[in-house]
């Protein structure tokens, strides 16, 4: 299990005027962290909520995930996709209308596999990177690296762990690294049952096959993709379970949830 430090991530939002809470825009509800929000906002400190992994949904669902936030729960919320590089420019205007000041610094904070570090390395690319510490911030480029985005935008690249929250499938498969779950199998079944009562069609689409059953499908993603045992050539469940989970992290199985009807 992951550790959560509060400490060190409070310390870290002490050091920011905003907050850019990373999701995955595939399932918002179940990867953000209420806690960090909760904090955010008893801390008096604007929070965007960073809809990231935009290019898996149709550009309907990204819109009505971001109306969802904005008008529902009155927080500001952008869509972007930080492996293609879309939305940076919409986050910085963002930025700039909730924190009201220049230079102004942000932290980007997530649980884990949202695409932080990609958004990072995607504008370090494209904005020369530095690491020189933000004004007034003695000591800031131990613990935490600032990147400059744009002109008087600090970034800063937040090491400490943020925990996913409740006990779904989506809270299972990024509090350890996939390798180190004690029942694979267990977790890719209740995976792919949710991932079937999105979209019917998502094995299909994924790796060609036609079962609508979980063990069934594992069994035929093993064979599919050669995971087999030696001279019994059983199939290999567990391997077969930890590539449906890395599949679905990576955005090869298509699915997404759409926002609560108001
Ligand atoms: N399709 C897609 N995948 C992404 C995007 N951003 C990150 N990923 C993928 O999501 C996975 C987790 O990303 P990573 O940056 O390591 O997440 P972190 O744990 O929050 O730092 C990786 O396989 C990334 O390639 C994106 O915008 N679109
Ligand atoms: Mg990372």
């Amino acid at each position: 299990m992951l550790l959560a430090n509060w400490r060190l991530i409070k310390e870290l939002l002490g050091m920011v005027d905003a907050v850019l809470e990373i999701v995955d825009i595939r399932d918002p509800i179940s990867t953000r962290s209420k806690k960090l929000e909760r904090i955010a906002e008893s801390r008096g400190q604007p929070l965007i909520i960073v809809l990231n992994k935009a290019d898996l949904v149709p550009r309907s669902i990204s819109e009505s995930w971001k109306n969802y936030f904005e008008i529902n729960e009155g927080v500001p919320a952008v869509y972007i996709s930080a492996r293609h590089r879309l939305g940076t420019r919409v986050l910085r205007i963002k930025l700039k209308e909730v924190v009201n000041k220049l230079p102004l610094s942000a932290g980007v904070f997530g649980i884990p596999k949202v695409g932080k570090s990609t958004l990072i390395n995607t504008l370090k690319g494209k904005h020369a990177a530095t690491t020189s510490p933000y004004p007034g911030t003695p000591g800031y480029t131990t613990r935490a690296q600032v990147f400059k985005l744009g002109d008087n935008i600090f970034l800063v690249d937040t090491p400490g762990i943020l925990p996913p929250e409740g006990a779904g499938v989506e809270a299972k498969i990024r509090s350890s690294p996939i390798d180190k779950l004690s029942n694979p199998v267990a977790v890719a079944l209740e995976l792919i049952h949710r991932i079937l009562k999105e979209n019917e069609l998502a094995f299909k689409e994924a790796y060609g096959l036609t079962s609508k059953d979980p063990g069934e499908i594992l069994v035929e993603v093993a064979l599919k993709a050669g995971l087999i045992y030696g001279k019994d050539r059983e199939p290999n469940l567990i391997e077969a379970s930890k590539k449906v989970i890395r599949d679905y992290l990576n955005g090869i199985i298509p699915f997404y949830v759409k926002p609560p009807q108001p």
